[in-house]
């Protein structure tokens, strides 16, 4: 059990305030030390090359990257060529509450937004496999997030998403269209230097392949 759940669409659970103030700072600091060792890049558009605002990196086994190439998950740093530090334990057990039953998390995508950054409506489908739900994590300034339908040009809801909150989305929600539209700048105390932290936990490969 993980609390109260909000269901806000088929397959999509939220849980507002599911980490408080201590988990909040405690989380805050696992992941300054996994940025320490694995410091933010700059994604860039595949084919474009136009860099993205939010600036990302990743923990655990896998990693989130895109660039000019497409994008993929692949076990090193893209700029350091180091593996990815380990997936915070804290984070681990907010997956086994969230996602009861999944198999473990292979990538923590960190994404990080300053005021100004934001994330065009997109489906998340680079993942071998869609049974697992996405588990997100949100930190500091609240973010405008916006959820549409299986297809682009679907109607979309916005709603806001606070530090602390949790999302799950799975089932018929997988590969639903998302994008994150603002950043609401001073909406919280928790980074130093404002700005937000979004924290994706995905199963990558299928369970026992
Ligand atoms: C719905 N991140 O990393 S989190 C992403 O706030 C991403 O940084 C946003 O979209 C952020 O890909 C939104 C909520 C989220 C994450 C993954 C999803 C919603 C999703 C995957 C499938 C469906
Ligand atoms: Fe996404």
């Amino acid at each position: 059990m993980a609390g109260a759940s909000i269901a806000i669409a088929p397959g999509v659970a939220y849980y507002p305030g599911f980490l408080d103030r201590a988990a909040q700072e405690a989380l805050r600091e696992e992941i300054r030390a996994a940025l320490a060792e694995a410091p933010l890049y700059q994604p860039r558009m595949p084919k474009t090359g136009k860099p993205f605002s939010v600036r990302m990196s990743n923990c655990g086994p896998l990693g989130w990257v895109s660039d000019e190439t497409g994008y993929r998950y692949q076990p090193i740093h893209p700029d350091t060529g180091r593996p990815w530090p380990p997936i915070p334990k804290s984070l681990l057990a907010a997956w086994a509450k969230l996602a009861p039953g999944a198999a473990p998390p292979e990538a923590c995508l960190i994404n990080v937004y300053d005021s100004k950054a934001r994330l065009g409506l997109h489906q998340d489908r680079g993942e071998r496999e869609l049974s697992a739900p996405i588990v997100s994590l949100s930190l500091g300034d609240p973010a405008l997030f916006r959820i549409g339908g299986l297809t682009r040009d679907a109607p979309t809801r916005s709603f806001r998403l606070e530090s602390g909150d949790a999302l799950t989305f799975g089932g018929p929600a997988r590969l639903v269209f998302h994008g994150v539209d603002r950043i609401v700048r001073g909406g919280s105390t928790l980074l130093p230097d404002g700005g937000r932290i979004n924290l994706t936990l995905r199963r990558v490969t299928p369970a026992g392949a």
